[in-house]
């Protein structure tokens, strides 16, 4: 079923910066993105250079604190692949962005008790696109709060410039990470994005966010976040340097002027 965003989440959006659309994506859908998970969790699915099988004596716990994120499985695995083309994700993004999407990274967060947060930062620091319109689409896997580490949004930020010179991005401790002093300004505009499975969260890519350690003894956070832009923005992000713009990005929707790349499962697999 295609979603319609209406007018008011299209406001909250422009207004915060981010925008939460509950129950976007089907519990059908999580569980099967959720078993696949549990399954590389376990060591039972492996991708060489990437997520390599545990050693034969590693104990459950062992187990679960090797990885916090895995970037970029959808090069390798058609679940994932599937999952960042899910079209539920492109209605939404269609009207945030524009109806020629590119679909850029993908990250799946596992977050097992007491695995770290990471700090302040902006996306589109990482990710440049000209003009910039990166938006991430994080998927709540589990639900997520302030005890297992959800994300926080600073509201407004998304006006503030990508702060290229801010040292230490990324970095947990608020005094060392430059744009502690940025989202200071901001002072009680700092709100956690508390999600129930199956919601999506969807952040412009200058809004700054961050998430803390997962405090919880028993809990996972288990996310999976696709990042995606308006396919006509170019960018020289994620191709190498002899290869021209875009042809690395996967065009999700749309069409567009510049070279990009076609889904490498996805044709005949099944469409969701
Ligand atoms: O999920 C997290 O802990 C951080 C997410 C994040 O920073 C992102 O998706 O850009």
């Amino acid at each position: 079923m295609t979603y319609i965003l209406s007018v008011e989440e299209m406001k909250a959006f422009h207004e915060d910066g981010f925008l939460i659309v509950p129950k976007l994506i089907n519990q059908e859908d999580v569980q099967e993105l959720l078993d696949h998970t549990v399954d590389i969790m376990k060591g039972q699915v492996t991708v060489p250079g990437q997520i390599d099988p545990p050693p034969s004596d590693a104990t459950i716990e062992e187990i679960e604190q090797r990885y916090v994120r895995i970037h970029q499985l959808h090069f390798h695995l058609e679940i994932h692949e599937r999952y960042l083309l899910h079209s539920r994700i492109l209605d939404v993004l269609e009207k945030l962005i524009g109806p020629d999407i590119m679909a850029m990274q993908t990250m799946l967060f596992l977050k097992a008790p007491e695995q770290v947060g990471q700090g302040y930062h902006q996306d589109s620091y990482y990710i440049p696109t000209r003009p910039d319109t990166l938006c991430g689409a994080w998927i709540a896997l589990d639900d997520a709060d302030e005890e297992n580490g959800c994300v926080w949004f600073v509201r407004g930020t998304q006006y503030e410039p990508i702060h290229r010179d801010a040292q230490n991005v990324s970095h947990d401790d608020v005094n060392l990470n430059g744009l502690g002093k940025i989202a200071a300004k901001y002072t009680d505009n700092e709100v956690p994005a508390v999600m129930k499975s199956g919601d999506v969260a969807f952040f412009g890519g200058h809004v700054i966010h961050r998430s803390h350690s997962n405090e919880s003894k028993t809990r996972f956070r288990r996310a999976f976040v696709g990042h995606y832009a308006n396919a006509r923005s170019w960018t020289h992000w994620g191709a190498p340097l002899d290869e021209s713009r875009n042809s690395n990005q996967i065009l999700a929707r749309g069409d567009t002027h510049l070279p990009y790349a076609t889904p490498k499962f996805g044709q005949n697999k099944k469409r969701i």
